[in-house]
């Protein structure tokens, strides 16, 4: 199991995201051979405040053959606002879609819960050996989902939006981000690479996502508040959504 290095900032956060931090660190190490993900150590863990409320950051990092980047980000702003961001970036030379899961919990109530395999297909499909897995998911029942923002269109029509409304509705999400990461870390396991063409087009649609998630203005506006808009870019551009080599 992956230890983690400042229990105490995990113990602060909602139970939700704590809970998804070991659903996703239990299949990484699981069902994955991982190495360490070099990310500059000062970034590791962060503390900021420049305007109002003081900011805690906690990265995991690691990488595997098929995946060049796995990030599990938790964050802390003031006393109200707790972040799980989490992505899985393909290395392009196979053609893997790219999981996304993201919570938002403000004054105790989790307003934003999102998960998907985003796909790499410029028809927005999916590989069909995961169009075969998902499809033969239980159906799920939310009461509130949410309206996708503009720049969604690199989601699939997998992804799962909601704000849960009670603890059968997180334990219901929970599940479905465990069943999309079981489904991932097999079959990205035994991926094999692609053409050269492929890998091509694959680049290019994982700076497409990236392009996309960068115009989130929503998380923007909270690492601006506690680091300023310079600091914030970069730690977009570099730390969030960086574009492979
Ligand atoms: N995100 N999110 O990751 N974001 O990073 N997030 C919010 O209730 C942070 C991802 C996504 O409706 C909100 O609306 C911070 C990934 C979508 O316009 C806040 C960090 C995905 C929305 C934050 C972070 C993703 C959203 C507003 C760094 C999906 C709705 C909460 C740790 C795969 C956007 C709310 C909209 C919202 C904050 C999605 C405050 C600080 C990987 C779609």
């Amino acid at each position: 199991m992956i230890q983690i290095a400042k229990t105490e900032l995990r113990e602060q956060l909602h139970p939700m995201i704590s809970q998804l931090a070991d659903i996703i660190l239990k299949q990484w190490s699981n069902n994955l051979n991982l190495s360490p993900y070099q990310i500059p150590s000062e970034l590791g863990y962060v503390e900021g405040k420049l305007e109002g409320e003081k900011i805690t950051i906690q990265n995991h990092c690691y990488q595997t053959t098929q995946l060049r980047k796995l990030h599990l980000e938790l964050a802390k702003v003031g006393k109200n606002l707790d972040v799980l961001h989490c992505v899985m970036f393909p290395d392009p030379v196979y053609t893997l879609p790219i999981f996304g899961c993201d919570i938002v919990v403000g004054r105790s109530e989790v307003s934003a819960a999102i998960v998907d395999l985003s796909p790499v297909n410029p028809d927005r499909s999916l590989p069909e050996n995961y169009q075969r897995a998902l499809a033969s998911l239980p159906e799920l029942y939310f009461s509130q989902i949410r309206e996708l923002p503009k720049w969604g269109d690199i989601f699939s029509d997998y992804v799962l939006f909601i704000r849960p409304t009670n603890d059968q509705e997180i334990t219901a999400f929970l599940q479905r981000v465990d069943q999309f990461l079981s489904i991932h870390t097999s079959l990205a396991a035994i991926a094999a690479p692609a053409s050269r063409e492929r890998q091509q087009l694959n680049l290019t649609r994982q700076h497409y996502y990236c392009t996309k998630q960068r115009q989130n203005d929503k998380t923007r506006k909270v690492l601006e508040k506690a680091f300023g808009p310079t600091w914030a870019e970069e730690y977009f551009n570099n730390i969030l959504f960086d574009l492979p080599n």
